[in-house]
């Protein structure tokens, strides 16, 4: 006789998964497949999740790094993370057809930056180097104009021409701890350091980030669904084992995940990032639920209505 099946509670985290952004960036690239044929050009991962990109592949989309790599007469899309201002600009000098795809939370930090260069303040962006949403930022301004913090001890290093003006703006996708932190230190050496009307870190961000929170401590493992290049669900990851979870794993699908994780497990997490899709997950639990004596609970959390309306060149054609 076989031994009863491992028994496992498993808390799913509430909110998890696509954010509207992500949703109105795939309907983009599906939207402009159907009405323009392919091959459709996507300038960038339209998001940081492999299953999207392959999925938009197999329709037709073709993603490229630099716009240079697209011919003139197909359309491209711009990534959800935003574009440098010299992207659109080259693609205009081109005469392309473009669609821009970045996510309406990512255009408001621009607006926000734009506004403080207009009014004359030094710009501090909080993120991290080389992620695409900050070459996108920092892109908004001539070259030098914005300096990028990443850590506390950046914020304590930071020397501004002139403390009494300075401004922050942040990455969306950031640790909101991590960010506090950072925030306070420039708030301490800077008081009159202009802010965010409202946190520039996104909704969706803050949401994942506090359901995890909430399971993180109960759980000896968690699994967070997202690709490795997605700033939110690696955020994720750290939120888990800052709250107490004994371990806690980014996987693609449930394909990666090593089921000697699981000895000495009770209690599972399970979540996913902003560019997840809800398949994943339903896989992942399919696969944990076929594997131990599970039971499942969905955590009670914030209930998500944003939306976010698609370019009209695409609704009315
Ligand atoms: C655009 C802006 C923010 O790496 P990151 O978390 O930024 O990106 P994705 O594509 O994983 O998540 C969605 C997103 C798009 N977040
Ligand atoms: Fe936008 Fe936040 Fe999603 S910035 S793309 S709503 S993770």
């Amino acid at each position: 006789m076989s031994p009863a099946p491992q028994r496992l509670k498993v808390y799913l985290a509430t909110p998890r998964g696509f954010c509207a952004g992500v949703d109105r960036a795939i309907q983009i690239v599906e939207r402009a497949l159907e009405l323009y044929g392919a091959p459709v050009y996507v300038r960038h991962e339209i998001v940081h999740n492999r299953h999207v990109v392959d999925r938009l592949k197999a329709l037709g989309a073709v993603f490229v790094k630099e716009l240079e790599q697209c011919p003139p007469d197909r359309p491209v899309v711009f990534s959800a993370h935003g574009v440098p201002k010299s992207v659109p600009a080259e693609a205009k000098t081109r005469k392309m057809f473009y669609l821009d795809a970045t996510c309406p939370l990512v255009s408001k930090v621009h607006v926000e930056a734009e506004r403080h260069f207009r009014e004359g303040r030094e710009i501090v962006l909080i993120g991290h180097a080389g992620h695409p949403e900050v070459i996108g930022t920092m892109g908004q301004l001539p070259e030098g104009t914005v300096k990028l913090i990443e850590t506390v001890d950046d914020a304590r290093a930071f020397t501004p021409k002139d403390a009494g003006n300075v401004a922050f703006v942040t990455q969306t996708t950031l640790s909101v701890d991590d960010t506090s932190d950072i925030v306070g230190v420039l708030k301490d050496r800077f008081p009159e350091i202009a802010e965010p009307h409202k946190e520039d870190i996104c909704y969706a961000t803050t949401n994942r980030q506090e359901a995890v929170k909430q399971i993180g401590a109960d759980c000896d493992l968690v699994l967070v669904i997202g690709s490795a290049k997605s700033s939110n669900s690696q955020r994720l990851v750290e939120v888990a084992m800052r709250a107490g979870a004994r371990a806690a794993y980014l996987v693609d699908d449930a394909s990666h995940v090593d089921w000697a994780w699981f000895e000495g497990v009770n209690t599972l997490g399970i979540s996913a990032g902003a560019s997840a899709p809800e398949n994943l997950i339903t896989d992942l639990i399919k696969a944990v639920t076929d594997r131990y004596d599970a039971e499942v609970i969905e955590n009670a959390g914030v209930l998500e209505t944003v939306t976010f309306k698609l370019p009209r060149v695409l609704t009315q054609a």
